[in-house]
């Protein structure tokens, strides 16, 4: 607006004939004026409202990615995101499962806080209140576009669950988003269908869909009766309706017109994304993609089939890869680059067998998902939580760095607020920092303690690792992950002792006593970092 005025006034001022030294001197002014004016606007447009792209991937290790020193892998899009950008070594999912994590990165707030944000199945209502402030609503209020597309996992629709052949809501508009394309909870979970915004897509009315947790609904074969049609068998659990050869958790009938094809989710979901980036590149955007990959059941498209050498697992690892870098080129095909901040990261550790064979174990060869930590999901050893996480943002961000700052998946809203301009008030976002410095590599400082999460709590700050005890199992099926629940206080120092295995607690009580004493302060917080 401001830069359209002055040029109008040139054009103006040109038309005056006469005195050629006071119009070149005033040509002057103008044109100074016109470049800081112009440079003035350019520069708020990149500095505080600049699009958003969130890539979560679902599952993925620490040691997945060939930037964080994988090498029987090759993840290069990733791996250029992190070469352009800063990798971070010390970032936390705030859970060792996707929906706690996911609760927790779109509220500011521990999901442990919360009642009800445990793993949620495929028909549980909405579980984040649509009436707080997430952080696709404060980027809305931003003037923000903000799109979910891809794996959603925290309910939908209010108590008593989704209607699935009406109007789907509350969910992500409800708590912020302007629009979604998005798998209603996990690959592994039915309704095997789409939702773009509050309806299924494809659904033929006379084919309604009828879901249930407890019971069997419909004629649809399961895979506990009829092992003989699966193309992929369950190890544990996993033994429901049978959709496209694979049986599922949960009973589902109907819905035929709308099943998705495994093998084209990645390529649907990406294809959306792109379309949502498309669509909204003349407004501040924010994408939140959550892929599907590397999360069971692992079936990606044929072109990426016995590419990894390690079956179905590493195969959705490289699908998720090519992922990244469509939404990296569509960025810089419609000439954003220098407009937009992306982040990649993981909702939770790694693990092999998470209830199907596809032979993740048997396959992996020297590949090491866990980087240097032990446990891997669902477990509060260092794996469970600890992932990779990258910030890419050419010309702001400084390109191939590596920083050690302690960082929360948590801490987006806050640090996302500083950075487009909003102030949150009390109550918001309750366990959000703003560590906007760190993130964009300013500063070597992120939060000064954290909280893991896996159902047992532990606390890492500075150097020391913390787990309260507890009575839960040590161990989870069928992989035999390691939980790092023990009856008795661990203290761990997970700068010298990365892996977790000399537990100090019993010679460093005053440590334990510290740590404890401010876990439980944490806990019992009434909310506030602002
Ligand atoms: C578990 C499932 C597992 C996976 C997980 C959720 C069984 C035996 N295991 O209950 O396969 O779906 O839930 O994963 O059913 S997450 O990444 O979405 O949290
Ligand atoms: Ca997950």
């Amino acid at each position: 607006m401001q830069s359209e005025l002055v040029y109008k006034e040139v054009l103006l001022h040109q038309k005056r004939p006469g005195n050629m030294i006071k119009s070149f001197s005033y040509f002057r002014q103008l044109y100074l004026l016109l470049f800081f004016s112009l440079g003035i606007i350019n520069n708020a447009a990149t500095q505080s409202k600049p699009n958003i792209v969130f890539i979560y991937a679902d599952d993925l290790g620490y040691g997945d990615v060939s930037a964080y020193g994988a090498t029987k892998i090759h993840t290069p899009n990733i791996d250029k995101l992190a070469q352009n950008g800063l990798l971070f070594t010390n970032a936390h999912a705030s859970s060792a499962t996707c929906t706690p994590s996911r609760y927790s990165l779109l509220t500011g707030e521990y999901a442990w806080r919360k009642e009800g944000t445990a793993i949620a199945p495929g028909n549980a209502s909405l579980i984040i209140d649509p009436n707080i402030l997430t952080l696709p609503r404060m980027l809305k209020n931003m003037g923000y576009q903000t799109g979910a597309v891809g794996k959603w996992h925290l309910g939908l629709g209010g108590k008593g669950g989704p209607d699935w052949n009406g109007i789907i809501k509350p969910g992500p508009l409800e708590i912020g988003f302007t629009y979604s394309f998005i798998i209603p909870a996990t690959l592994d979970r039915v309704p095997t269908v789409y939702l773009e915004n509050h309806k299924v897509i494809n659904l033929d009315g006379k084919d309604p869909i009828t879901v249930d947790y407890k019971k069997p609904v419909g004629p649809e074969p399961t895979g506990k009766d009829h092992p003989e049609l699966l193309k992929m068998k369950p190890s544990f659990g996993h033994n429901q309706t049978i959709v496209n050869g694979i049986s599922r958790i949960g009973y589902m009938s109907g819905g035929k017109s709308a099943l998705w094809k495994d093998e084209d989710v990645a390529d649907t979901l990406t294809s959306r994304a792109i379309q949502f980036i498309e669509a909204q590149k003349a407004s501040p955007f924010f994408l939140y993609f959550a892929s599907g990959d590397p999360h069971v059941p692992r079936s990606p498209h044929p072109r990426f089939v016995g590419k990894s050498g390690m079956g179905p697992r590493g195969d959705a690892i490289l699908q998720l890869d090519w992922s990244v870098g469509e939404l990296v080129a569509a960025i810089n095909n419609h000439g954003l680059a220098s407009n937009t901040i992306i982040v990649f990261t993981s909702d939770n550790g790694p693990v092999l067998d998470d209830g199907y064979q596809d032979r993740a174990v048997e396959l992996l060869g020297g590949h090491n998902p866990w980087g240097p930590f032990r446990g891997g999901k669902y477990s509060v050893f260092e794996a469970g939580t600890r992932v990779p996480f990258i910030v890419s943002w050419p010309g702001k961000v400084a390109a191939g760095k590596i920083s050690n700052a302690l960082i929360s998946q948590v801490d987006m809203t806050a640090s996302l607020a500083a950075l487009s301009g909003q102030k949150l008030s009390k109550g918001d976002a309750p366990d959000s920092y703003n560590i906007l410095n760190a993130l964009l590599g300013k500063s070597k400082r992120g939060r000064s303690s954290v909280v893991e999460h896996a159902g047992t709590l532990a606390l890492i700050k500075d150097n020391w690792k913390y787990i309260e005890p507890s009575a839960g199992p040590t161990k989870a099926m069928p992989e035999n992950i390691e939980l790092g629940n023990d009856q008795v206080r661990q203290l761990y120092n997970i700068k010298r002792d990365q892996g977790e295995r000399k537990n100090v607690a019993s010679t460093h009580p005053s440590k334990v006593k510290k740590m404890e004493g401010l876990l439980q302060t944490i806990k019992g917080k009434d909310t506030d970092n602002k």
